[in-house]
């Protein structure tokens, strides 16, 4: 039996950053062909789904007649997804490492690899999200304030924020060491 939280690991891979690995390719939204991928990386319709409808952090969709699948967020790869522009809460927060620090006071939080900083709605998820990366950093963001002076703010199915960059003057005294 194959193991689900490897095959979606791949999938994330596949949707979000290496389409080509195997021999597939996305639109400029994002979709690739369902049964390719599921011929690519040789699994079932129903494990795919199972995946899909299961994912706790609801990474993938499907298009209305499941022809066409996609990752929700994360990308890498140049692709347009048009994310509902919404009011931000006051706050939100970005998880990060706590050896990225020098680098983030001096430019800001960027997309670096990906398209869109990712920001979350509790510090809670913000520990977990900078956990991947090592000791544990997170950021408080005006995001409320940071809207009504023009910056936009998206947010994914899944309920993670999106948006192209938190400048660092923005980071400044409100930075939070997790123990
Ligand atoms: C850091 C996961 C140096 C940034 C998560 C982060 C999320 C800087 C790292 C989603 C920097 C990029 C995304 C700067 C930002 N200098 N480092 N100026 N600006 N960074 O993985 O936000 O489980 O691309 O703080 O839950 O960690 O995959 O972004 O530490 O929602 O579905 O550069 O991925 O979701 O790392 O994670 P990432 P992220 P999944």
């Amino acid at each position: 039996m194959q193991n689900p939280t490897r095959i979606s690991k791949l999938i994330s891979k596949i949707l979000r950053h290496k389409p080509e690995m195997i021999g597939i390719t996305l639109d400029s939204e994002g979709w690739a062909d369902t049964q390719a991928l599921i011929a690519g990386i040789q699994i079932s319709q129903e494990m795919l789904e199972e995946i899909v409808n299961t994912d706790a952090k609801q990474r993938y969709s499907f298009n209305e007649d499941k022809s066409k699948i996609r990752a929700n967020y994360g990308h890498s790869v140049k692709i347009i997804i048009h994310y509902p522009e919404k009011e931000p809460p006051e706050f939100l927060y970005h998880g990060t490492a706590e050896r990225f620090l020098p680098s983030i006071q001096e430019k800001g939080l960027l997309p670096m690899q990906r398209l869109y900083v990712h920001l979350s709605k509790d510090i809670e998820t913000a520990i977990t999200v900078g956990k991947r990366h090592g000791k544990p950093y997170v950021f408080k963001i005006p995001a409320k304030a940071m809207q009504e002076q023009g910056y936009i703010f998206y947010q994914a199915p899944n309920g993670v924020w999106l948006t192209k960059l938190i400048p660092a003057n923005f980071l400044e005294n409100i930075a939070k060491r997790v123990d």
